[in-house]
């Protein structure tokens, strides 16, 4: 089988990082605080954070930073909750939270009255927003600042009667949605809400002949579910429903050996996107060289330490 071509896959991302005139840089401008968080959240995957220089990415997300507090993808953009999380993902890689100013931040004020979050002023209420909310506060150690039990209340009316979890209540089930809704409830130490079972059938059926993992019924498989599926089944500890030789080998059939990056599926364009929930992928596997990655946080697992055993 072929191996992790780790060497490219770091000079691939290095690389989008500094040509701003690429296309895939162009595509990703709006996105930029998102392609950050994938790119430097692999790299240190991949055991090569300290190529990245750290002053100068801290001082670019600060000016991403409004008066309101929110976040936006890059510099003069409007502030979206979506860019809030990588920015404290981001942060939270290079030891850096103490530069944020938690009470300025204002996620507290996304919340609406039945439980669920906005993304920003305009009020669309969707359940990654209250996956992204729940996962800032729990970095930054100041839960208390919202109403959790709402919160858990409101995610869990958004669950299907096929085990799943969607953007809404009645939306249908979808792997990226269940990721935000189950990590939203371990984050908040409510997995007990969750069929397991009925969850995990739903989780593994994803798996199709290539060994690939689809994110919902009928759809081709891409390498990005490996990561919303595949956590989701780690989280509820059913992670070996599924064959995990034939996942590793679809994801490393993805890769771009000679330029570096991965892509969706095998012999499309590479983009740091699927570089990123690639690598993520296979740390979740246990693949050889790579960190361990906490599925919950998204974040490295010593990341993740750092924040709670060393203050
Ligand atoms: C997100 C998801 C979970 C938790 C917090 C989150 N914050 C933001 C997101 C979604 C965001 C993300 O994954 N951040 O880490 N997704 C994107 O930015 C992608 C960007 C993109 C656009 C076009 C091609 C490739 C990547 N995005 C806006 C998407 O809609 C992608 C598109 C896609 C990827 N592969 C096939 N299509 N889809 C996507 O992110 O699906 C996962 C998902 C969907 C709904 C809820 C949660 C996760
Ligand atoms: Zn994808």
């Amino acid at each position: 089988m072929a191996e992790l071509a780790v060497d490219k896959h770091v000079k691939y991302i290095l690389a989008v990082e500094k040509n701003k005139d690429s296309f895939e840089s162009v595509v990703m401008d709006h996105l930029r605080m998102n392609g950050a968080y994938w790119g430097l959240t692999a790299l240190d995957l991949l055991g090569k954070l300290d190529s990245v220089n750290v002053d100068e990415v801290i001082s670019w997300i600060l000016k991403c930073q409004h008066e309101s507090g929110g976040f936006s993808g890059n510099i003069g953009h409007d502030p979206h909750i979506l860019y809030t999380l990588s920015a404290v993902q981001v942060l939270a890689l290079f030891n850096k939270l103490d530069v944020l100013d938690i009470d300025k931040l204002d996620i507290t004020g996304l919340q609406n009255e039945d439980g669920s979050f906005s993304g920003d002023m305009w009020g669309e209420v969707d359940t990654r927003f209250s996956y992204i909310a729940i996962c800032c506060l729990s970095i930054l150690c100041c839960l208390d600042k919202i109403n959790v039990e709402k919160a858990v209340s409101y995610i869990l009316s958004c669950k299907n009667l096929d085990g799943g979890f969607g953007c809404t209540p009645g939306g249908e089930s979808h792997a990226g949605q269940i990721f935000c809704c189950v990590g939203a409830l371990a984050l908040t130490g409510s997995l007990h809400y969750v069929d397991k079972d009925l969850l995990g059938w739903w989780l593994c059926e994803r798996q199709v002949k290539s060994g690939g993992l689809n994110g919902r019924p009928e759809k081709l498989p891409d390498v990005c579910y490996s990561w919303w599926v595949l956590s989701s089944l780690i989280m509820i500890d059913r992670v070996h429903w599924i064959d995990k030789e034939k996942l590793v080998k679809f994801i490393l059939d993805c890769q771009d050996v000679e330029n570096g990056g991965i892509s969706d599926r095998p012999d499309d364009a590479v983009d740091v996107y699927h570089t990123y929930f690639g690598v993520a992928g296979l740390s979740l596997l246990n693949y050889p060289g790579l960190k361990a990655i906490d599925p919950a946080y998204a974040l490295p697992v010593d990341v993740v330490n750092r924040i709670f055993f060393s203050g």
